[in-house]
C-alpha cells in the first residue's frame, strides 16, 4: 500500500465552481448525473484528477462533446484535460447501494438510503476531485419512488418538490455554502421529524429538526434539546451563529462511527440520538448531549472553516472536541447549580482525562503513534484516532490555559475573521492565536509534530531554614515510530502546595512581591527548570499538573502515606481521584506480582475514608472509587499478564466489597433517587456511585448485595438502574445471572440498541465462577443470536470489540484460542467493511507488551491475517505496522 506524504501536498490546478447533481435513486441500481462547472487555476498547468471508487462509469463529457482523448483511466479513476480554461464536464456513473457494505459513499440501512463521504466516500458515488481544499456550490436533485423514499433530504435548503408520473417524486436542495465534497450528505429514507423552531442571536427564524424511523418519535427529545442547547452555548461563547435556515439531524442504524457533520444535514448513528429513560442509561444521555453539540460545533469549526488536507484533521477535530467538552462541562455545571458547580466540572474533566489516557497515551507508546498532525498514512481512515481528537483536544486546552479565556477567544475571531470559507491548516489556526495574543508559539508548535506522551519527572526540595520550596520540573518524550528524538515542549503545570493540615498553601513564586493564588500554572519550557516558592513555613505535599492542565504522565515519587493524604486533602478533586488511582495501581500490579500477598489495610483504610466523607459529590466518589482500567494496567505492567492482572483486580474488589460491606449498603440506601427520572448530574451521581456498590457487594458476593441488585435489576423504570442491577448480577458468581440475562433478551428483543448493551455486558464479563465456561464460548454462540449481524458495525462493537478490548484475561486465553478467533474476525469483517474491521484490528497492535508466550501466540495471529487474501489497506497497514 502506498504512503502518502504531507510534505508531498501540492495545490490542485483546477478549481470547481459549481456542482449540479442530479440522482435517480433506486436500492439496487443508482443512476448519478454530475455536471462540474471547472476553471483552471490562473498561471497552473496540468490535467484535472478525479478520484473515483466502485464506480460503473456511464459516460463522461467535456462542454457537451464526448471526452475521447480528454480523458484517460488511472489508478485512482479518472484524468481529464479539458481544452480550454474553463469547462462543464458532465460525468454520469452508476452506483448499488445495496451492495454496499463498507458504508462508505451512497449505502442502504433498513430500507433506506444514506451517505456517508469522509473523508474518502465522495469518490463511492461520483468522479470528484475528492480532497477537503476544493470547497463548491452544491445543487443536488433527487428523485425516487414515492413509497419506499417517501422523505428525501440534501445539504441546505429546500428550493423546489413535486410528485412525477409512475408514483415517483423529486427534491432539490441547494446549499449557498460552498463545501468541501465530504460534507456533501443525501437521505432517501421512511422517516418522521421531530420539529422546534429558533430565533438565532441576530433575530432570525431557524427550523431544527431531528429525522427518526416512524415510532421513534418518543426518542428523540433529547437530541433536540440538546442541539438547541449547542446552538445558544456557540452563540454566548463565541458568537457564532447557525448560518442556515434549516439545520437536520437524521438516524441511521448502520454507520462506522458516532456521527457526520455533513453540512445543515448531520447524520447520527441511532445510538448518540435515541434515549428514553427506560431504553438509555445516564451514559448514553450525557453521550447524546456531547455528540450532538460537536457535529453542531462542527458548523463553524470544519464546514465553514475546513482543513487543507486529511493530514490538518485535528484542526477540526481536536478543536471541536475541545468546544463539546467545554459545552458538556457547562451544562452539567448549571444543573448542578453554584454550590455543586465546580464539581461537576470536575468530574466531567476526570472522565475526559481518564478517557484521554486510557485510549491515546495506549495509541502513543504503540506502532500506530503518530503526531496529532501526522506525516504520513496509508490509509486516512485509520487515523481518526484518539491523538488526533483527544489529545489534540488537550493541545487546543493547554493554548486556552496559556492564553486565558478571553485571549483564546480573541483567537477564535481572528481565525474565523482571516479564514472564513477557506481550506487552512493547523499553522494557521495557531498563529491566529499567536497574533491576536501577541505571542510567540514557535515552540508550542512541537505539540503538533511530536508523537509520544511526555514524562515530566517532578521533585521538591524544602529548605527550612530559608522557608524556601523548591520545585525541580524535568521533561522528556519517549522514542515513537520514525521519530528517535524529541524536543522539549510548552508545558503548562498548574501547581498547588499542601501545608501538613490539608490546606493549600497561598504561593509566592520567587520575584513576586506578594502570595497570590493557590494554584498557579507554571510554564515548563526547558529540558528540566526549577520553580522557587518562598514563604514555605513547613515542607509541602506537591500538588502537580491540577485540572490535568497538560496531555502527559506525571513520575513522582510518593510514598503510600502520601498518596493518602492527597486522596484525602488535596483541592484538587481531579488530583485528589489521581491519587486514588496511583495508590490502587500500585497496589494491584503488586498483587499481580505475587499472588499470595494481601491487600495492604493502610490502602482499604484510605478507601474506607473515601467512602465516609458525606461531604463528597456521589459522582465523584463513583469516579475515585472505582479501580483503573485493566488496559491503562496492562499498560502498567511489565511483561502484561492479563491473567494473575485479572486475578489480582478480583481479590480487590472482594477486598473491598467485603470490608466496606455495611457502608456500601448504607450508601446504597442514603442515595436512593426517588421520583421520576431525569438526566440531572445530581440524580445521574446517585445512581452510579449505588450501581457501584453493587458491584463490590457482587463482587464479593455479599448476598444483601446480590438481592438487592435483583430487586433493582427487576423493578427499575430506568435503563440505568436496570442494566446496573443486571450488570452487578453478571459480574458475580450469582446463580440468577442467567435468568437475568434471558428475561432482559426477551424484554428488549426488537430494541436494536439496548440488546447492544446486551451483547456488550456478556462479551466483557469477567469469570467469578471459576466452573463457568470460557467467555470466548459464549461471544461465539452470541453470533448466532437473529439480532446479530456483522454487517452492522453497533453490534460487531458491542460484541466482538467489548471482547477484544474490554476483556483482556478472556481474550488472551494461554491457549491461544482469542487470538485465532480474532483472525478469524478480522479477515471476515474486512471482506464486508474494513474500516471496521481495522477498528476492530487495531485491538492487538500493543502485544509486544505482553507476555513471551502470548507474543508467539498473536505473532501467528497477525501474520495470517496479514498474509490473507483482498486484505484492505485499512488492515494491511494495522497490521503492517504492528509487525515492523
Ligand atoms: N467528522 C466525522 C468523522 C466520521 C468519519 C470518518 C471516517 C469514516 C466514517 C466517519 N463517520 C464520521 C465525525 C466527527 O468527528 O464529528
Ligand atoms: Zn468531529
Amino acid at each position: 500500500t502506498p504512503t502518502i506524504l504531507r510534505s508531498d501536498y501540492r495545490p490542485l490546478a483546477w478549481r470547481v465552481e459549481s456542482v449540479e447533481l442530479d440522482f435517480r435513486l433506486d436500492a439496487e441500481q443508482t443512476l448519478v448525473t454530475s455536471r462540474l462547472a471547472c476553471v483552471r487555476v490562473p498561471g497552473a498547468s496540468g490535467p484535472l484528477p478525479l478520484d473515483g471508487e466502485d464506480l460503473e462509469l456511464v459516460s463522461l463529457r467535456i462542454d457537451g462533446a464526448e471526452a475521447g482523448e480528454c480523458m484517460r483511466r488511472t489508478e485512482r479513476g479518472l484524468e481529464v484535460t479539458p481544452g480550454s480554461d474553463t469547462a462543464t464536464i458532465e460525468i454520469v456513473t452508476r452506483v448499488n447501494p445495496a451492495a454496499n457494505t463498507t458504508l462508505s459513499g451512497l449505502y442502504a440501512s433498513k430500507g433506506g438510503l444514506f451517505t456517508q463521504c469522509e473523508a474518502e466516500g465522495f469518490r463511492r458515488i461520483t468522479y470528484f476531485p475528492d480532497r477537503p481544499d476544493v470547497m463548491a456550490r452544491y445543487t443536488v436533485r433527487l428523485e425516487a419512488e414515492q413509497a419506499s423514499f417517501p422523505v428525501l433530504l440534501s445539504n441546505g435548503n429546500l428550493v423546489d418538490s413535486g410528485e412525477l408520473p409512475g408514483d415517483r417524486h423529486y427534491a432539490v436542495w441547494e446549499d449557498p455554502f460552498p463545501k468541501p465534497s465530504y460534507l456533501f450528505a443525501l437521505v432517501a429514507a421512511d422517516l418522521e421529524a421531530m420539529e422546534r423552531s429558533v430565533e438565532t442571536l441576530s433575530g432570525r427564524e431557524v427550523l431544527l429538526q431531528v429525522w427518526v424511523e416512524p415510532g421513534n418519535l418518543d426518542r428523540a427529545g433529547h437530541a433536540m434539546d440538546s442541539l438547541v442547547n449547542a446552538l445558544r452555548w456557540d452563540e454566548e461563547t463565541f458568537g457564532l451563529e447557525l448560518d442556515l435556515d434549516r439545520f437536520m439531524i437524521v438516524v441511521v442504524a448502520d454507520f462506522n462511527m458516532g456521527a457526520m457533520e455533513n453540512k445543515g444535514l448531520n447524520i447520527f448513528n441511532a445510538r448518540f440520538v435515541l434515549a428514553r429513560p427506560d431504553t438509555a442509561t445516564d451514559a448514553d444521555f450525557e453521550g447524546i448531549e456531547s455528540v450532538v453539540a460537536h457535529e453542531y460545533f462542527h458548523n463553524w469549526t470544519g464546514n465553514r472553516v475546513t482543513c487543507r488536507d486529511w493530514f490538518q484533521l485535528t484542526l477540526k477535530e481536536g478543536l471541536t472536541v475541545f468546544r463539546d467538552q467545554q459545552f458538556s462541562a457547562d451544562m452539567l455545571a448549571r444543573a448542578a447549580g453554584a454550590e455543586r458547580e465546580a464539581s461537576a466540572r470536575a468530574v466531567k474533566r476526570i472522565d475526559d482525562f481518564r478517557g484521554l489516557r486510557a485510549a491515546q497515551f495506549t495509541e502513543d507508546s504503540g506502532p500506530m503513534a503518530h503526531p496529532i498532525r501526522p506525516d504520513s498514512y496509508q490509509e486516512i481512515n485509520n487515523f481518526y484516532t484518539a491523538t488526533v481528537y483527544e489529545k489534540g483536544a488537550a493541545v487546543i486546552r493547554m493554548q486556552h490555559t496559556l492564553l486565558g479565556a478571553e485571549g483564546f477567544r480573541k483567537g477564535m475571531n481572528l481565525y474565523f475573521e482571516r479564514h472564513d470559507g477557506q481550506a487552512v491548516t493547523c499553522d494557521d489556526f495557531v498563529a491566529a492565536m499567536a497574533d491576536a495574543n501577541d505571542r510567540d508559539m514557535t515552540q508550542f508548535m512541537r505539540w503538533y509534530s511530536q508523537a509520544g506522551t511526555p514524562v515530566v519527572r517532578a521533585s521538591g526540595q524544602w529548605d527550612a531554614d530559608a522557608r524556601r520550596y523548591t520545585l525541580t520540573l524535568a521533561q522528556h518524550t519517549p522514542p515513537t515510530p520514525g521519530q528517535p528524538e524529541k524536543l522539549p515542549l510548552v508545558i503548562p503545570v498548574a501547581v498547588g502546595l499542601i501545608g501538613p493540615d490539608g490546606n493549600d498553601l497561598p504561593l509566592r513564586l520567587e520575584g513576586d512581591s506578594a502570595a497570590g493564588a493557590t494554584t498557579r500554572v507554571l510554564e515548563l519550557v526547558e529540558a528540566e527548570q526549577h520553580f522557587v516558592f518562598e514563604d514555605v513555613d513547613a515542607e509541602p505535599v506537591p500538588s502537580l499538573l491540577r485540572g490535568f492542565s497538560a496531555p502527559v504522565l506525571l513520575e513522582i515519587d510518593e510514598s503510600d502515606a502520601r498518596l493518602a493524604f492527597r486522596m484525602a486533602h488535596d483541592a484538587d478533586p481531579c488530583n485528589r481521584w489521581d491519587a486514588a488511582q496511583r495508590y490502587a495501581e500500585r497496589v494491584i500490579l503488586a498483587l499481580a506480582a505475587k499472588a499470595d500477598a494481601d491487600v495492604p489495610e493502610a490502602f482499604l483504610d484510605a478507601w474506607g475514608a473515601l467512602l465516609a466523607d458525606e461531604s463528597l459529590d456521589p459522582a465523584f466518589v463513583a469516579l475515585a472509587a472505582t479501580l483503573p482500567g485493566e488496559g491503562w494496567l496492562l499498560e502498567r505492567m511489565r511483561p502484561a499478564d492479563p491473567a494473575p492482572l485479572r486475578a489480582a483486580l478480583m481479590r480487590v474488589m472482594r477486598a473491598i466489597g467485603e470490608r466496606f460491606a455495611d457502608q456500601w449498603l448504607g450508601l446504597y440506601q442514603r442515595l436512593e433517587v426517588r421520583g421520576p427520572y431525569r438526566y440531572h448530574p445530581a440524580d445521574a451521581g446517585c445512581r452510579a456511585l449505588r450501581n457501584l456498590a453493587l458491584r463490590y457487594l457482587a463482587a464479593a458476593g455479599n448476598e444483601d448485595g446480590l438481592n438487592r441488585a435483583e430487586t433493582q435489576f427487576e423493578y427499575a423504570e430506568n435503563m440505568t438502574e436496570q442494566f446496573g442491577g443486571l450488570a452487578a448480577l453478571v459480574h458475580s458468581a450469582s446463580p440468577v445471572a442467567e435468568d437475568a440475562l434471558d428475561n432482559f433478551h426477551t424484554r428488549f428483543s426488537s430494541d436494536a440498541l439496548v440488546l447492544d448493551k446486551w451483547f456488550a455486558l456478556q462479551a466483557g464479563a469477567w469469570r467469578w465462577d471459576e466452573a463457568a465456561p470460557p467467555v470466548l464460548e459464549r461471544v461465539k454462540a452470541l453470533m448466532d443470536d437473529p439480532a446479530f449481524k456483522l454487517t452492522n458495525p453497533n453490534k460487531v462493537y458491542s460484541l466482538l470489540g467489548a471482547f477484544f478490548r474490554g476483556n483482556p484475561a478472556e481474550f488472551h486465553a494461554a491457549d491461544g484460542s482469542g487470538h485465532a478467533f480474532w483472525a478469524e474476525q478480522i479477515i471476515a469483517l474486512d471482506a464486508m467493511n474494513p474500516q471496521v474491521a481495522s477498528r476492530m484490528a487495531r485491538s492487538l497492535e500493543n502485544w509486544r507488551r505482553y507476555t513471551p508466550a502470548l507474543q508467539t501466540s498473536i505473532r501467528t495471529q497477525l501474520e495470517r491475517v496479514r498474509d490473507a487474501d483482498g486484505l484492505s489497506p485499512d488492515v494491511a497497514e494495522v497490521v503492517g505496522k504492528a509487525l515492523v
